[in-house]
């Protein structure tokens, strides 16, 4: 008994937050993971065999979810299918995983009594006009726009649920996009990162106005900590950094912090349903957990994340031709 059981944890949020939960002193780590296309089991080399291990497995399979949260304190479930637009591609395996998987981990939790922590996302309450002066709040009611959207909503709409009907132990955050090393190359920024490394233009979609609230995955990643440390069960807490770029001016900082002239990008196909701009109030988040973002100028967390792509590409080099090919057939 003891420890905490991190769902996910070979993707981009969960490795981060692996890594960090250790630095900071917890002593017992499972990863249960179902090591997906957007898993990298190298992301967690290196780590003491002692405190850490890594399970593959699938959220969605209630017999390993069950023995595996008997037998630990806490379960942080970051485990999902993540990619918007693979959601538009083919849905099924976000409404698997993302709720089936949630209501799998919700059963096990409820059954043993385990305390539960379900990340989620700011794209639950879709998206804002450009010039609204509104953020998002714990209130905001529910709108999701794509089948990752909604699949993540309803496993949170799950959570509550399982919290009021049968008193779950659970609290939920909300993120907004998240920046940082370990980032699967299908997103935004390590795709524009990675091209310019393989000499592509980066691909910017439509215009290129869409606003994005950015976050560095470590200041993600302390907020849950703080959350599991002090947050009441029950609870919603945003977290946001307020970060918010428009995808042009990104692009063109990572030509500019690259060396490239900040026009060497090619407009491509939009989004179908794009998602205008997302914006985070956290300030429940600041005044009742007394949670800060360390990482508060953009420029240099992303000229670091670019420092870390070029100095590992062994960890991206080998699915790079396959993510573009996908994007390829999309006119993307
Ligand atoms: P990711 O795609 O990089 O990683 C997801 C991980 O989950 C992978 O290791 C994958 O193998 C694993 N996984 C997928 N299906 C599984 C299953 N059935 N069983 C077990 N493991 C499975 O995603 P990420 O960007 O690290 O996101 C992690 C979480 O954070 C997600 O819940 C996502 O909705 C949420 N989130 C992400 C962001 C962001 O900007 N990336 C922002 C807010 C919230
Ligand atoms: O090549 C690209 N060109 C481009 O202009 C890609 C891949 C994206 N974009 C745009 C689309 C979005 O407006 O950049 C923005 C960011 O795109 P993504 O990295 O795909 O992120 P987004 O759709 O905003 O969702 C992310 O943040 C919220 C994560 O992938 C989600 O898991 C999280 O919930």
């Amino acid at each position: 008994m003891g420890g905490m059981l991190v769902t996910g944890g070979a993707g981009f949020i969960g490795t981060n937050f692996v890594r960090l939960a250790l630095a900071e002193g917890h002593d017992r780590v499972t990863v249960l993971d179902a090591l997906t296309y957007a898993a990298n089991r190298t992301s967690l080399d290196g780590l003491d065999p002692h405190r850490f291990r890594l399970v593959e497995g699938s959220v969605c399979d209630a017999s390993v979810v069950d023995e595996l949260v008997a037998d630990h304190d806490v379960v942080v479930h970051f485990a999902a299918e993540s990619h918007n637009d693979n959601s538009l591609r083919d849905p099924s395996p976000f409404v698997q995983t993302n709720l089936v998987g949630t209501y799998t981990l919700l059963e096990a939790v409820r059954k043993h009594g385990t305390r539960y922590h379900h990340i989620s996302t700011d794209e639950v309450y879709g998206d804002l006009e450009l010039d609204d002066p509104a953020r998002f709040t714990e209130s905001t009611p529910y709108n999701p726009s794509s089948p990752y959207s909604a699949s993540k909503a309803g496993s949170d709409l799950l959570v509550r649920a399982w919290v009021r009907s049968f008193g779950v132990q659970a609290t939920i955050s909300n993120c907004s996009n998240n920046y940082g090393p370990y980032q699967h190359i299908e997103k935004f920024i390590p795709r524009q990162i990675t091209n310019v490394l393989s000499g592509i233009r980066p691909k910017l979609y439509g215009a290129g106005a869409n606003v994005r609230d950015w976050i560095h995955v470590t200041d993600h990643n302390r907020a849950v900590l703080r959350i599991l440390e002090a947050g009441r069960v029950g609870e919603t807490y945003l977290i946001g950094a307020d970060g918010e770029k428009d995808n042009k001016s990104v692009i063109e900082l990572v030509l500019t912090l690259m060396g490239q002239p900040a026009d060497a990008y090619d407009h491509v196909n939009d989004r179908a349903g794009h998602d205008l701009r997302y914006a985070i109030d956290s300030s429940k988040l600041r005044t009742e957990l007394g949670w800060a973002p360390t990482y508060r100028d953009f420029e240099s967390g992303l000229a670091a994340t670019i420092y870390w792509y070029r100095a590992n590409e062994d960890w991206w080099r080998p699915i790079k031709a396959a993510t573009e090919a996908k994007y390829a057939a999309a006119g993307q």
